[in-house]
């Protein structure tokens, strides 16, 4: 018997017979594991010492700190919906302990998982072989098979798709930029690194298995292949080249790890902080394909743990340069906003939103203001092969991957391309580059919605995609010659506090006026982040929406309409919106929030706080940018003008 479990299924079940039970949500579930925080460093010894005597099995420590250690109890049910206070206060009464919590459980899903239907790519996959290799082994061209089918690579309108609406890839390819000395860490299900075409590849001492506490993240066997969503991620960065297996990653010689943590019934701030800090040494990026449930309804984020990770990988990860977080937007659709997802609408990781081969959004692809760029997952629907081809388990191929799961990859494989162009690129320079030279290429709302706006700096972008999608031979070409952005500050531009009625009939606009620190140490001339931090509350959460405007006109949408979200209880407390569709404005003048309820029925709601926080730097970060060719990089000629006029006004 295999255990072919599906953990979160378990957990949701377990969620439902608990709040039966008990009211309450799946958010309070507890685990069998401690956060124990020791009075002063501790040896690994001590600790387990300390475990030992206390009835607790020692599991490891906590972000590599010598004074803070996970433990474990093996008598108390890995799921269980009451703490276990008895065991707390034990620990708490050591005398070495400082600090002992008890972890709660939370749902953590995989994205854009789609069962895995038995493929005929397995027999075709063989023939193409021998055609390939007969006809194509000089051309220049990879002689792998799946690799005319990877669209996303290059598209020359397979599958339905629109002609070069791709990652352009061959362009760096032809500089010799392949993501050499690049390690990019898989945070999901495994890595089946035995796999012909990564086992090459493969960066073992990176790599970790967070679910059973070894070396070897080797995918869980269940026999619909629901661990295999690591695997396939895997591929799309670093399958190899001209191996005549399966397709070629977008940076073919770059490194991956595999963190496994994502398969096992609960998730934990522990273990997503373990993952998230993980030798941010030896891992330059981290892909993370899964987030909160993109249900329309939850509204969560990284935990304690795991922000500390996510903080000191970017302050000191890389050496100090700062590791690069890359993350799909979310699954949920239109109805979800990924803005009410902690990780991809965090300043420090990049969200990468998806589009098809034809340039629109997959019906899945959640949006908000927080994303930055866009890479593909599916093409156009009934066509066959329109999938994302890449490695499967097991040693086989596939062309099914799709969700916005394959697109972070995608983004990490083409941020892995500007690394080996460029090492000492920071974890800013990566979103400043990012932003000049994605494309609008062919993408576009065929509703209409959301169009392409251009905001104050000249920069034009859409609330889908962001600022377009990843362009591999521009980032790698504008990389090259890139100076590192000038230092960053962070000042709150001011807040409005108080109990501010509202309802559907008559909606709140409120005003900050600033003057973004000016003459502080921390003044902001040029904007790169926007956050509003918000508590409100509303009759029902989903039908709030947000909107925000820049002193130079820029609207964000910072929360759009979710219509399964009846919350009327929680609301917001404190939640970052974030935004980045001001980039490079300067952040002067007045900023207007509007609240408005979209709902067929009458609303009420309460906004009790709205903070402004603006993130950016006193210089230009393009002044010292050269402008090799201007027609190539228009928008940093764009922007760069557009900042020198701003400096002669003021002169
Ligand atoms: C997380 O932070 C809260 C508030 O500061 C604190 O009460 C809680 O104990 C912390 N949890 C851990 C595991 O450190
Ligand atoms: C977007 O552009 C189209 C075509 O110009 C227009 O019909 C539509 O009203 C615009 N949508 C919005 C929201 O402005
Ligand atoms: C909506 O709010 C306004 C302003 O607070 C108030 O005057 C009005 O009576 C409210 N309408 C309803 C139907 O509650
Ligand atoms: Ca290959
Ligand atoms: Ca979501």
């Amino acid at each position: 018997m295999y255990l072919g479990i599906r953990w979160n299924e378990l957990l949701r079940t377990l969620c439902v017979i608990a709040s039966l039970v008990v009211l309450g949500s799946c958010g309070n579930m507890m685990t069998n594991q401690w956060y124990v925080q020791f009075h002063n460093d501790v040896t690994p010894e001590a600790a387990q010492q300390v475990a030992q005597r206390n009835g607790f099995q020692y599991v490891g420590k906590v972000l590599n700190s010598p004074s803070e250690y996970q433990f474990q109890h093996n008598t108390v049910s890995k799921l269980r919906k009451r703490r276990s206070v008895p065991y707390t206060r034990l620990l708490k009464a050591d005398p070495l302990v400082k600090l002992a919590v008890q972890q709660t459980g939370h749902i953590r899903e995989k994205r854009g998982y789609k069962p895995m239907q038995t493929s005929p790519i397995i027999s075709r996959v063989k023939r193409d072989i021998q055609k390939v290799l007969e006809e194509k082994r000089d051309s220049g061209v990879p002689n792998d098979p799946l690799y005319s089918k990877e669209w996303y690579l290059k598209n020359t309108g397979q599958a339905g798709g629109v002609p070069k609406l791709d990652l352009n890839v061959k362009a760096a390819w032809d500089v010799g930029v392949t993501g050499k000395g690049v390690t990019t860490a898989i945070m999901d299900d495994g890595v089946d690194y035995m796999h012909p075409d990564l086992y090459h590849n493969y960066n073992a001492e990176a790599s970790y298995d967070f679910s059973s506490n070894d070396a070897f993240p080797y995918p869980r066997y269940t026999d619909d292949w629901f661990n295999s969503h690591g695997t396939r991620c895997a591929g799309e960065i670093s399958a190899r080249r001209d191996n005549g297996v399966c397709g070629v990653g977008v940076a073919y010689d770059s490194k991956i790890a595999g963190l496994r943590m994502l398969d096992q019934p609960y998730m934990t701030d522990l273990i997503e902080a373990n993952s998230m800090g993980h030798m941010p040494d030896k891992i330059d990026i981290y892909s993370a394909s899964w987030g909160p449930t993109d249900d329309g309804m939850t509204v969560d984020g990284p935990r304690n743990a795991t922000m500390r990770a996510i903080v000191n990988g970017v302050n000191n990860g890389r050496g100090k340069k700062g590791s690069i977080y890359v993350w799909a937007s979310g699954d949920g659709g239109p109805d979800d906003d990924c803005n009410c997802d902690g990780y991809a609408a965090s300043m420090w990781t990049i969200s990468i939103n998806s589009a098809t081969n034809d340039g629109q959004t997959a019906g899945y692809d959640e949006s908000c203001s927080s994303t930055l760029a866009s890479t593909f997952s599916n093409g156009k629907a009934g066509y066959e092969d329109a999938g994302v081809a890449t490695t499967d388990l097991y040693g086989k191929c596939t062309t099914r991957h799709s969700g916005t799961s394959a697109a972070a990859p995608e983004a990490a494989g083409v941020f892995a391309l500007a690394l080996d162009a460029n090492p000492d690129l920071t974890w800013r320079d990566m979103q400043h580059l990012t932003v000049l030279t994605s494309k609008r290429n062919h993408l576009f709302d065929p509703n209409g919605y959301h169009n392409w706006t251009i905001n104050g700096a000249g920069l034009e972008f859409n609330h889908l995609f962001g600022y377009g999608v990843l362009d591999a031979g521009s980032i790698v070409d504008l990389a090259l010659n890139w100076k590192s952005v000038p230092e960053r500050f962070h000042c709150t531009a001011g807040s409005v506090k108080g109990k501010y009625a509202f309802n559907s009939s008559v909606a709140i606009v409120l005003t900050i006026d600033t003057d973004a620190c000016l003459g502080q140490d921390n003044e902001i001339k040029y904007l790169e982040h926007v956050q509003s931090f918000i508590s409100v509350k509303a009759s029902r959460r989903g039908d709030l929406t947000m909107y925000l405007t820049s002193p130079m006109g820029t609207k964000s949408m910072i929360l759009s309409k979710r219509p399964r979200d009846a919350d009327s209880k929680d609301g917001f407390t404190k939640w970052p919106f974030m935004t980045t569709h001001s980039w490079a404005e300067t952040p002067v003048g007045t900023w207007t929030l509007v609240v408005v309820f979209d709902s067929d029925e009458h609303q009420t709601g309460t906004l009790f706080d709205w903070t402004l926080m603006l993130h950016g730097s006193q210089e230009s970060p393009y002044a010292k940018q050269q402008i090799k060719a201007a027609a190539k990089h228009s928008k940093l000629g764009v922007v760069k003008r557009e900042h020198e006029k701003w400096s002669a006004s003021k002169e």
